[in-house]
Parts: structure tokens; sequence; C-alpha cells
């Protein structure tokens, strides 16, 4: 990751969307919607904190059939599978071979236009917003390019009133959901990853078109889990250098769970957060797990 980690937080404002200083260069902003894009090309679109490092794992041992060893020459999946908005992403994607495996935050403007002709391959994984709330909290005391939150509460508002990179959870999910049936998509939530990893694969199997024999799609789920993803330092980017992440602060693969935000909002926060995700949600049909004893 070619960035340069810089002490002024605040986020660049372009066409209603935030863009962090450093990590992403304006001359990119308006031109990743026009590269051109292959069958081949899978982007996994997240907002921040939904699983996106997870999908890396995934689609790298997919495409690996479930070897593990293939990511073992990289400091950090990312390295393999980046982000698409970051710093020199955009060049290089032009150059790469296919598959070419990407992953972003940003809104779906922002991405190829080609995707909206049903060019290439989208995987939505969306995460429920409490959940990306207390996650993204303490990913901004560790990540160097973001602000290091007062506290909890400060946190909390910031994310409601859209200061955060990604900007609204709420439009993310709402507009990226709307491209469904205009862009080849498969759209998944964190929670059923978490509920049952081994038929979620098998979904983004059946999507890639890629036919892997039983043995290969255990151990794609094997070296997916949160307790393997841990162990794997190019999987939990504990390689990652300390300007980029401090992981004396923290660590990327935190708890991996649902449900830990009852651990952070108050009644009053969660009664509010709930207001304003039904008026939010009201007319949209996506559910979300907000408890990890809600599984079936
Ligand atoms: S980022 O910075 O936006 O790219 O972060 P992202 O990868 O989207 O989200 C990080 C959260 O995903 C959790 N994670 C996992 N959960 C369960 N199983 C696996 N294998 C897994 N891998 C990553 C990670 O722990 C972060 O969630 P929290 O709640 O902070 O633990």
């Amino acid at each position: 990751m070619n960035v340069d980690v810089t002490q002024d937080f605040a986020l660049i404002p372009h066409k209603g969307f935030g863009f962090i200083r450093g990590v992403h260069d304006p001359d990119d902003w308006d031109q990743i919607c026009d590269l051109e894009i292959r069958d081949s090309d899978v982007f996994v679109i997240t907002y921040p904190k939904s699983g996106t490092i997870w999908m890396q794992q995934i689609l790298l041992l997919i495409e690996a059939g479930g070897d593990v060893t293939s990511i073992s020459q990289v400091e950090k999946n990312g390295d393999l599978v980046p982000w698409i908005e970051v710093k020199g992403s955009r060049e290089a994607f032009i150059k790469a071979p296919s598959p070419r495996l990407s992953v972003s935050h940003l809104l779906s403007e922002f991405l190829p236009a080609a995707l909206s002709r049903k060019k290439g391959k989208v995987i939505y994984v969306a995460r429920n917003p409490k959940d990306v709330l207390v996650s993204y909290f303490h990913f901004h005391k560790l990540a160097n390019m973001l602000e290091t939150p007062k506290d909890f509460d400060d946190f909390f508002e910031k994310f409601l009133t859209d200061r955060v990179f990604g900007g609204s959870w709420f439009k993310h999910v709402k507009t990226w959901y709307s491209h469904r049936e205009d862009m080849n998509m498969l759209f998944i939530t964190y929670e059923e990853m978490i509920q049952d990893l081994s038929s979620v694969v098998k979904r983004i199997c059946s999507f890639l078109g890629k036919d892997l024999t039983e043995e290969q799609l255990t151990n794609v789920v094997k070296h997916s889990t949160f307790k393997n993803m841990k162990k794997i330092p190019q999987a939990s980017y504990e390689q990652v250098s300390v300007d980029l992440l401090n992981h004396s602060k923290g660590m990327f693969m935190r708890k991996g769970t649902i449900g830990d935000w009852k651990n952070h909002f108050t009644v009053a926060q969660s009664e509010r957060f709930d207001q304003i995700f039904h008026r939010e949600m009201q007319d949209f049909p996506l559910s979300f797990i907000w408890d990890i004893r809600d599984l079936k």
C-alpha cells in the first residue's frame, strides 16, 4: 500500500463522499468509474468493518483451491486483493492479470460503470450497523490514518452524522442494494457468514462459477475461520507497518462476533439507533441478526 499517512484527518469531500488524505489520490476519484472491466473481475464491496478482510481471505482461498500457502509470499492479503480506491491501485488494476480481485468501500457511482452493464461481478457484504459502529470505533484507535476518537460517545455521534470514511451506513447499503438487478451481484451478510460459513462459501463458489471439491471447500472454510485467520499474519494484517496500523492499540481481528455492541451502547444510545434504523430501513427488505444468541 503506497499510502502517506498525515495528521490532517479531515475527510476530503468529493461528490458527496469523504476521502482520506494521503490514502486516496484525487486523480483516481473520477477515473475508477472509467476502468475497463473483464468478465472475470470480482469486486467485494463493503461499508468499512463489515467483513472486507474476511472476504479477501475467502476469495484467495477459493482461487487457490483451499491451499493456504498461496498467500504466504505476501505481507498482507490486501497486496493480492487491493482496495481499488487506495493510491496506486487503479494503475495496478489496469495491468493486472486475470482474475482481478479487488475490494472497495466506495459508493456505487465511483465504481466502474461497466459493472452496471453486467460486466464483472460484485459481492456486497453487509453487517448489522451497531456492530459496524463498535468495530469501527476500535479500528480508529489503531489505524493511524484515522483520527483517534475522544471516546465512544463522541464516535457514536460521528457515525450517526456520517462524519466517518464510508459516510452514511444506510446510504451505502441501500444504494448498493438497489443495483442488485443491474449488476451481477451476490448480496450476503456478515451474520450469515458467522451462522454458516460453509453454505456462504458454496454460494460464493457457485456465483463465481468455481467448481471446488468437498476437500477444497473444507479447506477454504477451515482457513477462513476467525480463529485460524488470526494465526495467519497476511490474513490478520499483523505484518502491516506500524506507520499504518499500531497493533499496540488494538487488533484488526478483534472479536469477530455478533452483538458486541451490547458491551458498548447505553440503553439510550441503542433506542436512538433503533429509531433511526427503523426510519431509514422501513421500506428496505433486509433484516439483520443483532445478537449471537439469535442464530438458528
Ligand atoms: S476494514 O478495515 O473495513 O477493511 O475492516 P473489515 O475487514 O471490513 O472488518 C473487520 C471486522 O471483521 C472481523 N473479521 C471476522 N469476523 C469473523 N470471522 C472472521 N474470519 C473475520 N475476519 C475478520 C474483524 O474481527 C472485525 O470485526 P470486529 O467486530 O472488530 O472484531
